[in-house]
């Protein structure tokens, strides 16, 4: 019996765990007269040059304007386009050298998701910083297999904030082993990133992260997707290879269509799958990718297809005539490589606990939290200690690297996450995840959950991975002070009137008092914030504004307060 038989009709998770049961969820709407219109495909980004093997590039963060909703347009941000970006294609062995360019008013920087590179300047965490105006040069040889990765912004701890503006867009990998596969692969035609997100409007169509801002994640109330709306698609092939990108900053999508049409997935975050699994419901979390093939031989001319999130139509697929596909997905697609673990390794344990601390411990951006070895794999048992009945799926992502997945509570993972290299990994509440760790490259890298309000909030930490002739390497490291002063030029204010979202761990930030947020008010409250509120208490969509939102609670004390609604983190 081959793998590709059993069609798996479940999330593989809970649904007392969604993210729609807790606190505070929104539900998704399409705003009154939005037509539907064709997803946006991202163009492939033009190199500046290519010599053999050598490539160049020039990625420019921008600000502009996006039509995403009739009436007036809303300031977006993006790279080499008013929001999201263009797609970059690169080929396993390329060496790539990008330009990054800042042409925003503040500093961000380039982290690039999935992918294999130094840390930590290459890697682009916040450490990394591109001042306005400024550009800085990178480069790194490709050198992993075929895989949708992607770019986004990460100075922590406003990456979420940068992350909402639309500052994402996807890196494509690809190798001679995807070119072999008969897999669709026509970039546009029959082969579509999905850049799956959900914003909130307000005035003027426009955002307001700071308005918007809770510490358990943010949810937009609109679906996004390639920065549309209301997108169909134009199917012209019987089959169509989907690859989903979770850039939600919170929201998990749950994925299926019409008539429980089949998904056959191909590939993960880093990788193809070993082994293709069908399935008919498809759970993408933050940070996360997922390729899928689906195959519309059973619809003709005019027939439409949808696909939704929970019970909420995200897009249609218009049939049109195609010629027949006798193409089939061969039963292996990829050899993963098993690392062998050495025998006196020790497992590392890794929690993600409640107030967004990892480890019991908010993120510093100075503080080494671990170091290990370069190409050495590892066990690292990742657990989410969420023990209130509202504990949420938190995705565990490493920087710089990639996992495999061994177990889940000692059990086998789930089927799609089989013979796969990831970078994000679903762990529920009172779940422990067993991961094989590989880094292959130096440099000081983010592990941190990927809804991105906990990672600015602190649910984050830092591995140095060393090479054995230089344990003790020296790195020049971002610091909060550092930071705020840089916003506090850009933006022309005082550094006690900069507010980042997740900027509690170091004790900046203005005084409680004078803002609404949450997250501002908790700062100065160091390892001891308060995530969860009453109902009554804090309403991120009442829409009050920032000076007249109702004074958060803000406990002093590392108790968990037990007679709170939600206390997730
Ligand atoms: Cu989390």
């Amino acid at each position: 019996m081959s793998s590709q038989d059993k069609i798996y009709t479940d999330y593989f998770y809970h649904e007392v765990d969604f993210d729609k049961n807790h606190f505070r969820y929104q539900e998704l709407h399409i705003p009154a007269g939005v037509a539907p219109a064709p997803l946006a495909v991202p163009p492939v980004l033009k190199p500046d040059k290519v010599d053999g093997n050598d490539v160049w590039f020039t990625i420019e963060s921008q600000a502009g304007e996006s039509q995403i909703l009739p009436g007036h347009k809303t300031k977006t941000w993006g790279y080499n386009a008013p929001l999201l970006g263009q797609t970059l294609v690169l080929k396993t062995g390329q060496h790539v050298h990008v330009a990054l360019k800042n042409s925003l008013p503040e500093l961000t920087t380039y982290h690039w998701h999935g992918m294999e590179v130094p840390g930590p300047i290459t890697d682009g965490a916040c450490h990394a910083p591109v001042y306005p105006g400024e550009t800085k040069n990178i480069e790194f040889t490709v050198n992993q297999p075929a895989a949708l990765t992607w770019l986004h912004a990460h100075p922590c701890p406003s990456t979420a904030a940068q992350v909402w503006m639309g500052l994402a867009m996807g890196v494509v990998v690809t190798d001679d082993n995807e070119a072999k596969l008969p897999i669709p692969k026509s970039y546009g035609v029959d082969e579509f990133p999905i850049i799956l997100q959900d914003r909130s409007f307000h005035e003027d169509n426009q955002l307001d992260y700071e308005r918007d801002y809770d510490p358990m994640g943010v949810f937009g109330n609109v679906p996004m997707i390639n920065g549309v709306v209301r997108p169909y698609v134009d199917v012209t092939t019987q089959k169509v290879r989907l690859l989903f990108l979770g850039g939600s900053n919170r929201r998990e999508w749950r994925l299926h269509f019409d008539k429980d049409l089949v998904m056959t997935q191909i590939a993960g975050d880093d990788s193809f799958l070993a082994h293709p699994v069908k399935m008919t419901k498809l759970l993408v979390g933050p940070g996360e990718r997922l390729q899928v093939v689906v195959d519309f031989k059973d619809y003709h001319d005019g027939d439409v297809v949808n696909l939704y999130t929970d019970d909420f139509k995200l897009i249609s697929f218009k049939i049109h005539q195609f010629e027949p596909d006798y193409s089939v997905i061969p039963d292996t697609l990829f050899e993963p490589v098993d690392p062998v673990v050495d025998r006196d390794r020790e497992i590392r344990y890794i929690t993600m606990d409640e107030h967004n601390m990892m480890n019991g411990k908010q993120f510093s951006m100075s503080r080494i939290d671990l170091k290990t070895e370069v190409g050495k794999a590892e066990y690292w048992d990742v657990k989410n200690t969420n023990t209130s009945d509202q504990g949420m799926l938190h995705p565990f992502h490493i920087h710089g690297g990639h996992f495999l997945v061994i177990s889940r509570n000692a059990h086998e993972p789930n089927p799609n996450e089989i013979g796969v290299y990831k970078d994000t990994v679903e762990v529920a509440p009172k779940e422990t995840v067993r991961i094989k760790v590989f880094y292959p490259l130096t440099g000081i890298f983010m592990y941190h959950c990927h809804v991105i309000e906990h990672e600015d909030a602190g649910m984050m930490a830092q591995i140095q991975v060393y090479d054995p002739k230089e344990p003790d390497k020296h790195y020049h490291l971002m610091d909060m002070a550092t930071l705020t002063k840089a916003f506090a030029e850009e933006r022309g204010i005082k550094e006690s009137e900069v507010w980042m979202p997740g900027m509690c761990t170091e004790g900046f930030g203005p005084e409680p008092t004078t803002s609404a947020s949450t997250g501002a008010s908790m700062h100065h409250e160091h390892h001891a914030m308060k995530m969860a509120m009453p109902h009554h208490e804090v309403n991120a969509s009442s829409g009050a504004s920032k000076h007249e939102a109702p004074k958060p609670v803000v406990t002093p004390h590392h108790e968990p307060d037990t007679s709170s609604a939600a206390s997730h983190h």
